[in-house]
């Protein structure tokens, strides 16, 4: 029986990261085995391509430049990780996926919608999340949580503008595909934002 593909989504700070270890423990107590992987990454070619996207140097990048790395890191995935892993009747989890590439390169950057769609469809076929859970909070809150960190990636130099149109972007596939989104409130306290994406997961089970 094939796995089940579960994406995890949301801006800058909102907690993937903090959440994911959660979401792996909760399914792998559930009896399933889990494959934890991230986007753009996720195999060796992938993070090198990663490292060039996040770079703050490559501040020339084309918008082109930077849909096309997404899908070319994400054709690599397909192909190494996820479709071997779901094939064997894995649990995927996965920490960004091609709705990011909807919210950022096209909310954010403005680039068409029908253009990534054409990419999706060549690069993954019919293949969609099963599950995406979209952890959701006030731009503001989720930057002031990330800015605790290290010196900004290129995506984190962009301005409190290009963020908003991000989150928009997200509510909005939230919105058109109600049958796999689950938002997230993740403004509040850990445990609460925890105790939510248990239940979602338990419905998931059942
Ligand atoms: N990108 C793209 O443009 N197009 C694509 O197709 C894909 C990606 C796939 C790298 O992604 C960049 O790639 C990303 C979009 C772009 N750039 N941006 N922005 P990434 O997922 O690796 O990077 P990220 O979004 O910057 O993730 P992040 O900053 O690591 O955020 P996070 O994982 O959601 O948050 P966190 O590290 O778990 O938490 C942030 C801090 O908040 C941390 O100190 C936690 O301890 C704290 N935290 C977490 N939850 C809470 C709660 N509930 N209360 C209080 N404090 C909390």
């Amino acid at each position: 029986m094939p796995g089940l593909f579960i994406t995890v989504e949301g801006g800058e700070g909102v907690g993937k990261s903090s959440n994911i270890a959660f979401i792996r423990k909760f399914l792998e107590d559930s009896g399933k085995t889990v494959l934890s992987t991230r986007e753009p990454g996720g195999t060796t070619l992938g993070e090198r391509i990663r490292a060039l996207l996040l770079d703050a140097r490559h501040d020339a990048m084309s918008d082109d430049t930077e849909l096309l790395l997404m899908f070319a890191a994400r054709a690599q995935h397909l192909d190494e990780v996820i479709r071997p892993a779901l094939a064997r009747g894995e649990w995927v989890l996965c920490d960004r996926f091609t709705d990011a590439t909807y919210a950022y390169q096209g909310s954010g950057r403005g680039i068409d919608t029908g253009r990534i769609a054409q990419l999706e469809q060549w690069v993954q076929g019919n293949l969609r999340p099963d599950l995406t859970l979209l952890l959701d909070m006030p731009v503001a809150e989720g930057l002031a949580r990330a800015g605790e960190r290290g010196a900004p990636d290129r995506f984190e130099r962009e301005q409190l503008e290009f963020f908003e149109r991000v989150r928009t972007g997200y509510l909005a596939l939230a919105k058109a595909h109600p049958e796999r989104y689950r938002v997230i409130d993740s403004a509040r306290a850990l445990e609460d934002v925890q105790a939510q994406i248990a239940a979602v997961l338990t419905e998931v089970l059942r």
